[in-house]
């Protein structure tokens, strides 16, 4: 196959290009890497997959000299994909940054979102030949904070798909051998990866076709995700296995530092497993990373590269990402762990014991932001939706709300969390450090709140009561949490059958948790419930939207 086979990936250094690059070879292409300005002149087909600012990229594309070739490349109609910014900086301008001229390929101006859009988004094609989508209506996976606006008359030959946001907007785009999608294809699954092969296959529809506005257009809300969790650790051998505790215990017997480490499979394979069944993202938690050093944790990084060549949906660690000092005495900077986990392929990164520290300074110093913690760091790099925070609270049991200091929930209501030993009828959520083996002053409310001002993005809400019992998630707490922050919220711990996640996706009006995204372990691990089971469960009753 030879040069039939190649891709020429532009990067210009800003960020992971490595998903994207992974989908291409599983697509049985090779990459190559644009890295002077006769690598585009020559190139048979060039992907784009921008990242960061519209004015830093175009700004990149002009100091390496690439941003003429690419102007006359895509001028002579050659083969492009642009994904994301890449996609934006076809058009003439953007809003992110004023006065900088785009590539121009295409006649508009980007603009902006009141609110970022993170969600696997309905994608309505508004083209009757809507090469290279196959599914008439998928579900894929958006990160982003600016939009192509619709064209005013509703139509255009180049606008080849919309999603809705808000508003309707501009998702995909197509002229001649040119084609770019908001969405991630490398993120999108099944439905992504279809988009990019048969992009690369290449013969797109000429003459009527391909410029014929679709008969009709449908846009499928965006959907709920339901998220397959491992939780890894070393077991006593030294392998990395995934493990299950009850409320964080993983040991086989009952004695926390007796018995075996739980040992429920490879957590590759079982990860692979997860996203062949439809899984909306996977997340590993490094459970022990507390005391390891994690940039000297090369199975675990080992883990998410092999992970990430396999699984083309969001992936998200966590585990050991905070600041320290190694036997060297080398200070290592919670930034450079982040950096190694994103270049290994994570999408997102989640802060646990760190996340409670960050949140204590910040209230002990009368609510001042340093920029020095690891949610500020990173989010300021990556990006908000890049840091997730989990949150590992016990709850405690008290009779009086008013005078306990904290944030307190009822409990005892009909189907909800019992009363406490002595009939209590409140309960408030302390936050723990290293996995539940030290608490902390703080209630979910005000971690909650304090992380929301340093910068993350979502909540990973567990609950140490719940975790492995399968009695359902903890609703009076995901609610709470809910209502104290604007953040996506992903439940967590205690799921047992289809219908608890459906209970935690409901909306809290309607006796439901609210959660934006429900997670769960041990009943995917033992294949009690399998995770298209649920999702199956969910799409039939027609309730909370999933993608199928
Ligand atoms: O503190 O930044 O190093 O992060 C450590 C991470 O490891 C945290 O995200 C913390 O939640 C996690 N962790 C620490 N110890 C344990 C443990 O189990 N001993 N696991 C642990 C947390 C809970 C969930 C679990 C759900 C669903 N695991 O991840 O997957 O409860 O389970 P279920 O569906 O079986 O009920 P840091």
């Amino acid at each position: 196959a030879g040069d039939d086979m190649e891709v020429t990936l532009l990067d210009y250094g800003a960020g992971n290009v490595q998903s994207v690059l992974n989908a291409i070879q599983k697509l049985g292409y090779t990459v190559r890497f644009v890295r002077e300005p006769s690598d585009i002149t020559n190139a048979k087909r060039i992907v784009f997959p921008g990242v960061g600012a519209f004015g830093a990229c175009i700004a990149a594309l002009k100091r390496l000299g690439f941003f003429e070739p690419l102007k006359q490349y895509l001028k002579d109609d050659r083969p492009y994909f642009g994904i994301c910014l890449g996609m934006q900086t076809l058009f003439e301008a953007s809003e992110e940054t004023p006065g900088v001229e785009g590539l121009a390929a295409l006649p508009g101006i980007v603009k902006r979102f009141p609110v970022p859009n993170i969600n696997w988004s309905g994608v309505g094609p508004m083209l009757a030949d809507p090469w290279p989508l196959s599914d008439p209506a998928p579900r894929c996976y958006f990160v982003h904070s600016y939009r192509v606006p619709m064209p005013e008359s509703g139509f255009a030959p180049w606008a080849l798909a919309c999603s809705e946001y808000g508003e309707r907007f501009v998702c995909a785009v197509r002229r001649g051998n040119c084609v770019a999608t908001q969405f991630h294809p490398e993120k999108s699954g099944s439905a992504g990866l279809e988009v990019l092969g048969r992009w690369l296959k290449g013969g797109g529809p000429t003459g009527a076709a391909a410029v014929a506005p679709a008969p009709s257009l449908t846009v499928l809300p965006p959907a709920r995700r339901i998220i397959a969790c491992l939780d890894v650790r070393s077991n006593d051998s030294g392998d990395l296995v995934v493990t299950k505790g009850d409320c964080y215990d993983c040991r086989e017997t009952k004695e926390a530092t007796e018995g075996e480490i739980r040992n429920l499979g490879k957590p590759v394979a079982l990860a692979e497993r997860y996203y062949q069944e439809g899984a909306d993202e996977v997340t590993f938690l490094n459970i022990t990373a507390f005391r390891d050093l994690v940039l000297a944790d090369q199975p675990m990084l080992e883990v998410l590269r092999s992970a990430a060549e396999r699984i083309f949906v969001p992936l998200t660690v966590g585990g050991g990402i905070r600041s320290y000092v190694d036997e060297s005495g080398r200070k290592n900077c919670a930034l450079e762990v982040a950096d190694a986990y994103f270049r290994a392929g994570a999408d997102k990164v989640s802060i646990g014991s760190d996340a409670v520290e960050a949140a204590r300074e910040y209230y002990a110093s009368g609510k001042k932001l340093t920029g020095e913690t690891a949610i500020e760091m990173i989010s300021t790099k990556y990006g908000r939706q890049a840091v997730v925070v989990s949150f590992d609270p016990r709850r405690v049991y008290v009779a009086d709300p008013v005078s306990c200091g904290h944030n307190c929930v009822e409990v005892g209501g009909e189907g909800g969390t019992p009363l406490g030993p002595n009939g209590e009828r409140f309960a408030w959520y302390c936050c723990t450090l290293k996995g539940g083996r030290e608490d902390s002053d703080l209630d979910v409310v005000q971690l909650a709140q304090a992380v929301e001002a340093l910068g993350a993005g979502e909540v990973l809400l567990n609950c140490i009561d719940r975790d492995g019992q399968g009695s359902g998630y903890e609703l009076e707490l995901v609610r709470q949490v809910k209502a104290a922050c604007t953040l996506p919220v992903i439940a967590s711990s205690g799921a047992g059958c289809p219908e608890h996640f459906s209970i935690a996706l409901a909306p809290a009006a309607e006796g439901g948790g609210g959660a934006d995204a429900a997670l769960a372990a041990g009943i995917f691990h033992r294949s009690e419930v399998p995770l298209g089971v649920v999702k199956a469960y969910l799409k039939n009753a027609g309730k909370i939207p999933v993608r199928f």
